[in-house]
């Protein structure tokens, strides 16, 4: 399959927000319960709905999914997915060190916080591994672009700001 991402455009837009207590070095992750990449580990996250903010979308996802408040997210970079079926999604991904709430398992998250040293990618979409530490650890800023057949992927190229 090959993809001009210089005329790409998403037909699906979503989020991700990555809590990362820094003074314990770790990582507020999720087992996924249900939709696009159940039984994966992830960060909360999911579709934007009409007339919200990424960043409006990424909290309200984590508060649905974890009951965390995240607090002063900033903005690390943006995922391009283009999938074989003709999913076309843009994630907005978020780093946030402050939170208010106790994470709590819920019908769609097993909440799991996790060592930086220990980010458990042969769990997680194969794409993370291209981005996932440098965004958590070195707090670096990006842009991804990745093909998938299903959890597939077929192509990865990721450029740092
Ligand atoms: O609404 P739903 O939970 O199905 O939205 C999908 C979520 O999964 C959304 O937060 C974006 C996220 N997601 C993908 N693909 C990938 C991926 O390759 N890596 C990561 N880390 N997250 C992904 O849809």
């Amino acid at each position: 399959m090959h993809i001009d991402w210089t005329t790409w455009q998403p037909n699906q837009r979503a989020t991700l927000m990555f809590i990362v207590d820094e003074p314990r070095r770790q990582a507020l992750l999720i087992r996924k319960k249900r939709g696009l990449g159940a039984g994966k580990i992830n960060g909360p996250g999911g579709k934007i709905d009409p007339g919200e903010t990424e960043v409006q979308c990424a909290v309200r996802e984590t508060q649905e999914e974890l009951h965390v408040t995240a607090l002063d997210p900033v903005k690390h970079g943006e995922l391009w997915f283009q999938f074989t079926d003709g999913l076309a999604m843009n994630v907005a991904v978020f780093r946030a060190t402050r939170w208010e709430g106790e994470p709590t398992e819920t019908p769609e998250a097993l909440p799991l916080w996790t060592a930086l040293d220990a980010l458990p990618l042969h769990e997680m979409w194969e794409d993370d591994r291209f981005w996932l530490r440098e965004v958590l650890v070195e707090k670096k800023h990006f842009t991804g672009r990745f093909a998938f057949d299903n959890d597939t992927m077929l192509s990865h190229e990721v450029v740092w700001k």
